[in-house]
C-alpha cells in the first residue's frame, strides 16, 4: 500500500485532494494538524493509503512550486511518517485473532480517543509501549542539580504543581528547594506562590523580568532545587512571554515540563503544544487526570511530539495528587483493565 500526505486549510479539503488523486477507494490513515514544519503546507494533513495506480491527471497538489528548503522539510516530516507507520506495524500481528474481537479493541482504544494508526496497531497485538516514553526525573540529564520549569496555558496547574513538586522533591527529601516566581502577569499571581510556599517553608523570590530570573538561578546555585513558576499565556498574550520563552529555551540549565490539561479538546492540546514549542518544553506533565475518563490525546501528542510525560496530577490537594508517570499507569489509563493486562504482559 502506498502512503501519502495531503495538505490545506481544513480537513475536508485535504481529503478532497487525496480523494482527486488517489480515488474514492483510497483509505484515510489519519488526519491531524499539520506538524510545525509542514505547517506552511497547509493548517492540516490527512494520511491516505491506496493501492491504485496514480491518476495520472492529479489536481495540482499544494506543494508545486516548493522551494528547496520546503521540500527538504517534507523528506524529513515523510522520513518522520514512515518511521512511526513502521513502529506501529513492526509490532503488529495482522490477522492473528478473529477480526471481530480486534476492532472491538480498536474501537474502544479510538473511543479513548487514541490516534486511530496506534489503536489499529495495539488491537492487532503491539505494545502501547513502543509508543510513548516516560521520565519522572528532575533535572537535565548530567546536572549536579535539578532547575526545573512549569510552562503552560492559564490555569492548567502549573502554580499548584510546582507545590507539590517542590513539597514532594524538596521538603520531604530535606534537600534544599528555592521557588521562583517568573508570574508578575497577574496581580496577586505571585503572592499565592509565595504564602503557599511559606507554608511549606521554602524560600520563594518574585523576578521581573527574565534577566533577574537568569540572576536569581546562578544566585541560588548551591540548592539542589530550584522550581520555576511562569504565567499562563492565553493565545493573545504569547507575544508577552516571547523574552521569557527565549531565556528558558536557551538556558542549558532548566528542564522544562509543559504543563496541560488531560481534560482539554485533543485538538485544543494540539494547538496549545504549538504555540508553545517557543520555550522548548522537554516533557509534558498532564493535570486533572481526576477530571476526564478518555486519555488517549496526551499519549497522541507524546508521540508525535516525541517528548516524555514525567508527572500526572490527579487532583488539588498538595502534595498527594501528583505521580509519577509510569508505563503501567499511563498503559492502564489508555487501554483500559482488559488490554491493560495484556500490554503488560507483552511488556515483561
Ligand atoms: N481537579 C484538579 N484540579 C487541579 C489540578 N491541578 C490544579 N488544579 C486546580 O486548578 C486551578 C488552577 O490551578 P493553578 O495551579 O493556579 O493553575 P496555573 O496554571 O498556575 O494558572 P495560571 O497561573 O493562572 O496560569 C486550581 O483551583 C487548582 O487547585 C488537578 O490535577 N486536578
Ligand atoms: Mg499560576
Amino acid at each position: 500500500m502506498r502512503l501519502k500526505s495531503y495538505f490545506s486549510g481544513t480537513v475536508e479539503a485535504a481529503m478532497e485532494l487525496a480523494r482527486k488523486e488517489l480515488g474514492e477507494d483510497a483509505l484515510l490513515v489519519h488526519a491531524r494538524p499539520a506538524m510545525p514544519e509542514t505547517r506552511h503546507l497547509g493548517a492540516y494533513e490527512v494520511v491516505f493509503g491506496s493501492n491504485a495506480p496514480l491518476n495520472p491527471h492529479p489536481a495540482a497538489p499544494k506543494t508545486e512550486g516548493a522551494t528547496p528548503d520546503h521540500l527538504r522539510r517534507d523528506l524529513a516530516e515523510m522520513k518522520r511518517e514512515i518511521e512511526r507507520l513502521s513502529k506501529c506495524l513492526s509490532g503488529a500481528r495482522i490477522f492473528s485473532e478473529p477480526a471481530s474481537e480486534e476492532s472491538e479493541r480498536c474501537a474502544h482504544l479510538i473511543a479513548n480517543e487514541l490516534d486511530p494508526m496506534i489503536a489499529q496497531a495495539v488491537a492487532r497485538g503491539a505494545s502501547l509501549d513502543e509508543f510513548f516514553q516516560v521520565d519522572a526525573t528532575l533535572g537535565r540529564r548530567g546536572a549536579n542539580r535539578a532547575v526545573v520549569a512549569l510552562v503552560g496555558p492559564p490555569g492548567a496547574g502549573k502554580t499548584t504543581t510546582l507545590v507539590k513538586l517542590a513539597a514532594r522533591y524538596g521538603l520531604a527529601s530535606r534537600k534544599p528547594a528555592q521557588i521562583l516566581s517568573a508570574d508578575v502577569f497577574r496581580i496577586a499571581a505571585a503572592d499565592q506562590l509565595r504564602s503557599l510556599a511559606a507554608i511549606l517553608g521554602i524560600g520563594c523570590d518574585v523576578v521581573e523580568t527574565p534577566v533577574a530570573l537568569a540572576q536569581a538561578i546562578e544566585e541560588h546555585r548551591h540548592k539542589d532545587f530550584v522550581f520555576i513558576d511562569t504565567p499562563g499565556l492565553g493565545r493573545d498574550d504569547m507575544e508577552d512571554g516571547t523574552d521569557l520563552a527565549r531565556l528558558i529555551a536557551s538556558h542549558p540549565e532548566i528542564d522544562t515540563h509543559l504543563v496541560l490539561s488531560a481534560s482539554m479538546k485533543p485538538a485544543d492540546m494540539a494547538r496549545v503544544i504549538e504555540r508553545y514549542e517557543i520555550f522548548q518544553p522537554k516533557k509534558f506533565l498532564f493535570t486533572r487526570i481526576d477530571e476526564t475518563a478518555s486519555f488517549g490525546a496526551l499519549l497522541n501528542e507524546a508521540w508525535r511530539r516525541e517528548r516524555p510525560i514525567s508527572f500526572l496530577a490527579t487532583g488539588q490537594q498538595i502534595p498527594d495528587d501528583l505521580e509519577a508517570a509510569t508505563r503501567e499507569k499511563i498503559g492502564g489509563l489508555i487501554t483500559g483493565p482488559a488490554i491493560c493486562t495484556r500490554t503488560a504482559g507483552a511488556a515483561a
